[in-house]
């Protein structure tokens, strides 16, 4: 299995302000533990961070054929970017939103993210380990859908692959 992570404006300042917000890990340190643990898992893992919107579209296209899944922290843009929404629902890349922080117990322009409605679903509030359950969330993603898949073949319906029924 592929996994990418995208990273959105200015996370690649984390570690060296508002640590009480983000903690005191850097970007190259959560790299390396999500590596780490895709590692052992014996899962390929792309880690990327750039400032630009255009560029994360850009991303979101070649990940779309490159990998199996997108986990997004895409910072700022969560809140405003419909290049990023149309992007992962155009390419439909199966995709987790994750963030550091927990969004809703913040300022209310926070509350709202463009992309949780094209996403599979969002993790947030967890600091670094918000990018770890992402991984675990994946490889759960993955067994579900195969069900779903077999059941499919076998003539059973199954629209949601987390629907147990
Ligand atoms: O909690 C998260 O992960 C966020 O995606 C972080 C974004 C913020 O705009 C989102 O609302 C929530 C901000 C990333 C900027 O990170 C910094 C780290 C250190 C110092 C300054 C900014």
């Amino acid at each position: 299995m592929k996994i990418c992570y995208l990273n959105g404006p200015n996370l690649n300042l984390l570690g060296t302000r508002q640590p009480e917000i983000y903690g005191t890990s850097t970007l190259a340190d959560i790299a390396a533990l999500v590596r780490k643990r895709g590692a052992d898992r014996n899962i390929e893992v792309g880690f990327r961070q750039s400032n630009s919107e255009g560029q994360l579209v850009e991303w979101v296209h070649e990940i779309a054929t490159d990998y199996d899944y997108l986990v997004i922290n895409a910072a700022a843009y969560t809140h405003t970017s419909v290049a990023l929404r149309d992007a992962i629902s155009g390419t439909q890349i199966p995709t987790i939103e994750i963030h550091l922080s927990n969004v809703y117990s913040r300022e209310e322009f926070r509350h709202k993210s463009l992309i949780a409605p094209v996403c599979v679903g969002q993790i947030a509030g967890f600091g670094v380990d918000s990018y770890l359950l992402a991984l675990e969330a994946c490889v759960r993603l993955k067994k579900a859908t195969n069900v779903a898949k077999t059941e499919t073949s076998n003539g059973k319906k199954k629209k949601n692959p987390f629907d147990d029924k």
